[in-house]
């Protein structure tokens, strides 16, 4: 089996952040479930980014709260064994709305996983000015207290912009490894749709 660069990569954040939509747009297909409403995704469900010289195995997860109801433990556990031994930590913080409590816990949270290179995500820069997304930025720099963000990247799933790059990105953070699906088992995506 050829060596190149593979690996887990967990896609977490708060709910309603645009996990499953950015996930959709690196996998170039619809595998996930979307919705307005907070919490719809339920389990993590994986979509596999295949790219000359890597593959990712995207897990996304349900959004994470601080719980208060025993749904929120539920959902928040799921999302913690996600994060367990994967190499990279995609996590979505929307441009359009400020980092409060909701993200510092998150951040809390990431930051156990000491071995995942972490990538901050700003999505849904669509929705808001140049200077918001300046402000955003230096904003997320500051949120990471206890590690350095391996990465920090702007992104618009609705429009397309800059997933290219987010997708190289994530390719290079990877460590060298086996391809897991050999790219002739993948001609329909939709077949690696997991809820574990
Ligand atoms: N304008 C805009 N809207 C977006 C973008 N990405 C996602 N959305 C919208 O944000 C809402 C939530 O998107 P999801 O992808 O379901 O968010 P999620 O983080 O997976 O949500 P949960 O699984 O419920 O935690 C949907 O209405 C999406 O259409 C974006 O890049 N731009
Ligand atoms: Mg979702």
């Amino acid at each position: 089996m050829s060596e190149i660069q593979s690996g887990f990569v967990a896609i977490v954040g708060r709910p309603n952040t645009g996990k499953s939509t950015l996930v959709n747009a690196l996998v170039g297909s619809k595998v996930v479930i979307t919705s307005p409403h907070p919490n719809t995704t339920r389990h993590a469900i994986r979509g596999i980014l295949n790219r000359p010289g890597f593959q990712a195995i995207l897990v996304d997860t349900p959004g994470i709260h601080k719980p208060k109801t025993l749904l929120g433990h539920r959902l928040n556990a799921v999302v913690e064994q996600s994060m367990d031994s994967v190499d990279v930590i995609v996590v979505c913080l929307p441009a359009d709305e400020s980092s409060g409590a909701g993200d510092e816990f998150i951040i809390q949270e990431i930051s156990k996983h000491t071995k995942a290179k972490k990538i901050a995500v700003i999505t849904k820069t669509d929705l808001v000015s140049k200077s918001a997304l300046v402000a955003k930025l230096a904003g997320i720099v500051g949120l990471a207290k206890e590690f350095s963000w391996h990465e920090i990247v702007p992104v618009s799933a609705a429009i397309h912009d800059q997933v290219e790059l987010l997708a190289d990105l994530i390719g290079q953070a990877l460590p060298p490894g086996p391809e897991f699906y050999p790219q002739g088992m993948l001609s329909d995506q939709s077949q690696d749709q997991c809820s574990c």
